[in-house]
């Protein structure tokens, strides 16, 4: 999954009109570099950020929707406003990339009303603006699972059937150093919830606290990460490296390392899997 940002520093028209030509490209350039899945997004949720308002959203995001379906992969729309929800699936977008898994009021019936669209249901511990002050867990993977399962019900209970939900375990968002390095050793534990996984590591901070990198400097890093959280059990692993990422996972697969894994083979000693 490819990322696209369509988030202008300036709020002027002409900034706008910059970053949707910008983000055109990008889908391009994604879609030769080998992405399976474009993610659009037109709120930054870098932790600090305060969200737009969804008509400067849903601005953003629909002319370069209405782009990136022409282009013939999955179109992902990274948001949590029914408005936008609602518009983009009707410009023929596949998914909703949700980092506030369906909890705006209407934002379930959004996504349940357009009946062929996937779902991206991420854990986020509080929002953007305040969520990296002071994250607090009794046990993190539980209770990642425990929301995600809960999410899960909500979405099923609200018409989206469960074949059409992945999961995120979210990190980055309301979490620790500790936090995130504690569910990546036990990602392969949210496999028992039955659903693939997708996963966000790409230049985050956490991969900057390990190697003291930069955010510009951060794409073997990035790539490390991406392949660990396959290992992990990742079925989509969202990036901003596209080639570089699609190079490893193709050495990846050759060896021998690509087969899907299910709960049941992490269960089991790896290294007697097929
Ligand atoms: C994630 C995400 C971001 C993630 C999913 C960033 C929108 C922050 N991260 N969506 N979005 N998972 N599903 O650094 O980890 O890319 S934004």
């Amino acid at each position: 999954m490819g990322i696209v940002n369509v988030t202008p520093d300036s709020f002027s028209d002409g900034g706008r009109h910059a970053a949707a030509a910008e983000a055109v490209a990008c889908c391009d350039r994604l879609v030769a570099e080998g992405a399976g899945i474009l993610d659009i997004g037109g709120e930054s949720t870098r932790p600090g950020s305060q969200p737009p308002s969804v008509e400067v959203e849903l601005a953003r995001v629909l002319p370069v929707v209405r782009h990136a379906v022409t282009l013939g992969v999955p179109v992902s729309v990274d948001t949590s406003q029914p408005v936008v929800i609602d518009a983009v699936l009707a410009a023929g977008a596949d998914i909703v990339n949700d980092v506030r898994a369906l909890q705006l009021p209407g934002a379930l019936a959004a996504v349940a009303a357009h009946a062929s669209a996937g779902v991206c249901l991420m854990h986020m511990q509080g929002e953007p603006a305040t969520m990296q002050l002071a994250p607090h867990y009794r046990d993190v993977v539980d209770e990642v699972r425990a929301f995600l399962a809960g999410r899960m019900a909500a979405a099923q209970a609200a018409g989206v059937g469960s074949t059409r939900i992945v999961l995120d375990p979210g990190y980055g968002f309301g979490k620790s150093q500790e936090h995130n390095l504690t569910l990546f050793a036990r990602q392969h534990e949210l496999l028992a919830l039955g659903r693939p996984l997708l996963v966000g590591w790409s230049r985050k901070g956490m991969l900057g606290k390990l190697t003291g990198r930069t955010v510009d400097e951060r794409q073997a890093a990035s790539v490390g990460a991406a392949l660990a959280a396959v290992a992990r059990g990742a079925r989509i692993v969202r990036v901003h490296d596209v080639a570089a990422t699609v190079d490893a996972l193709k050495v990846w697969n050759a060896a021998g390392l690509g087969s899907l894994p299910t709960s049941q083979d992490h269960n089991q000693d790896r290294r007697t899997s097929p």
